[in-house]
């Protein structure tokens, strides 16, 4: 699953990422203007998987992982004219949400591209840069579909083809009202026709707002849709700071500004509910982890994510909810409590549901 950061030169895209990977990429007042792409794969923080981790000293832990790619050369202004490039679409349309980065402080040091920060305008600009590109394609695709209908009479795909063209007039009348495709409403099968086009406006997207060091925490003060994007806010440079130090001084450094958690940990956690992901863990002594399941999936799903063996020769799955077992202490309590659950194939597996796989092959 990958995160593309998106945002404005000087936005602070940069910063963020290396935030988020505990990396040094050059930050910079001028970038070169070539497009450019990092990639990090980060840890996503969750404090389950740290108390699971205390209860059972195990000699590995591993967290749950997600890919950001810091997309550099994105050279736009706020003039609404479709002017991405194609060679930068293409590489964010590979993305499977974004991450918005909007520069929300001041600072004399560092120029804007439009000469002054407005993050509301900013943040608008890029989604209309973003639904411009998806009404091209939407247009283009349309004109061909219409063409064969109108002209080729009865032919084999035709339904195909009405049901196609049907959707993607449903989206250009969403778009034209500047409506991201992903506020629309879709059955399985329009969602499904969607679904190949890549649509930018189409991803999950989350809004950071780089709020400076002194800014507000609460996005409510930013007047931002919040029904149309998700919204958390950062302290960038900060946040910088405190992954480039290590774990005593990092508590330290926060403590001194009254930092209870890195806004970055939340907005990780929000990327991944934003994809539509959630996780369960398995426990031992020699590994706590946590593994990465579409929300919705079945217990033999997750186990499919362990190994395909495991679903092959899935017999039950073992579930405790992590909330008992750290009630309980131990997997023994936890049993003896009765808290320890069968389940079949068909379980929905439930985000902190600790998962033994029993099977057979
Ligand atoms: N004052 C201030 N400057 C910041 C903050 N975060 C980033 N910057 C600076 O903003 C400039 C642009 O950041 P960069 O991450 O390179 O932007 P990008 O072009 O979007 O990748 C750099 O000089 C950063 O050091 C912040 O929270 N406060
Ligand atoms: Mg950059």
């Amino acid at each position: 699953m990958q995160i593309g950061i998106v945002g404005l030169p000087n936005s602070t895209k940069t910063t963020i990422f290396n935030a988020l990977t505990h990396s040094q990429e050059i930050t910079a007042v001028t970038s070169s203007g070539k497009i450019e792409v990092h990639t990090a794969i980060v840890d996503v923080p969750d404090i389950r998987v740290d108390e699971l981790s205390k209860l059972f000293k195990p000699e590995k832990t591993t967290y749950a992982r997600v890919q950001y790619n810091d997309v550099a050369g994105l050279k736009i202004g706020s003039g609404r004219d479709g002017s991405l490039s194609g060679e930068l679409l293409n590489i964010i349309s590979q993305s499977d949400a974004l991450l918005h980065v909007v520069r929300a402080f001041e600072d004399d040091r560092i120029p804007h591209p439009e000469g002054n920060v407005d993050a509301v305008r900013d943040l608008s600009a890029l989604d209309f840069e973003f639904l411009i590109s998806d009404l091209q394609i939407v247009e283009r695709r349309l004109d061909r579909l219409t063409h064969d209908l109108d002209r080729k009479g009865t032919y084999p795909e035709r339904s195909v083809d009405q049901a196609e063209h049907d959707v993607l007039i449903k989206i250009k009348e969403g778009l034209e009202e500047e409506t991201p495709i992903r506020r629309l409403e879709f059955s399985p099968a329009e969602e499904k026709i969607t679904r190949g086009f890549q649509f930018l406006t189409a991803k999950p997207a989350l809004v950071a707002l780089n709020v400076g060091d002194e800014g507000s925490d609460n996005p409510a003060d930013f007047p931002i849709d919040q029904g149309r994007s998700d919204v958390v806010c950062l302290h960038g440079a900060l946040e910088m700071e405190i992954a480039q130090l290590d774990k005593d001084d990092a508590e330290l450094f926060m403590a001194e500004y009254g930092i209870t958690e890195p806004g970055l940990n939340r907005m990780i956690r929000l990327n991944y509910e934003l994809l539509g992901l959630q996780s369960f863990f398995t426990v031992g002594e020699d590994e706590v982890r946590a593994w990465t399941i579409p929300q919705g999936a079945t217990a033999v799903e997750a186990a499919g994510a362990i190994h395909s063996d495991l679903a092959r020769g899935f017999i039950r799955a073992e579930v405790v909810s992590y909330q008992d077992l750290i009630d309980a202490g131990s997997l023994g309590e936890v049993k003896k409590l009765g808290k320890t659950r069968l389940e079949g194939k068909d379980y929905i597996v439930q985000d902190g549901d600790i998962l033994n796989i029993r099977f057979n092959i």
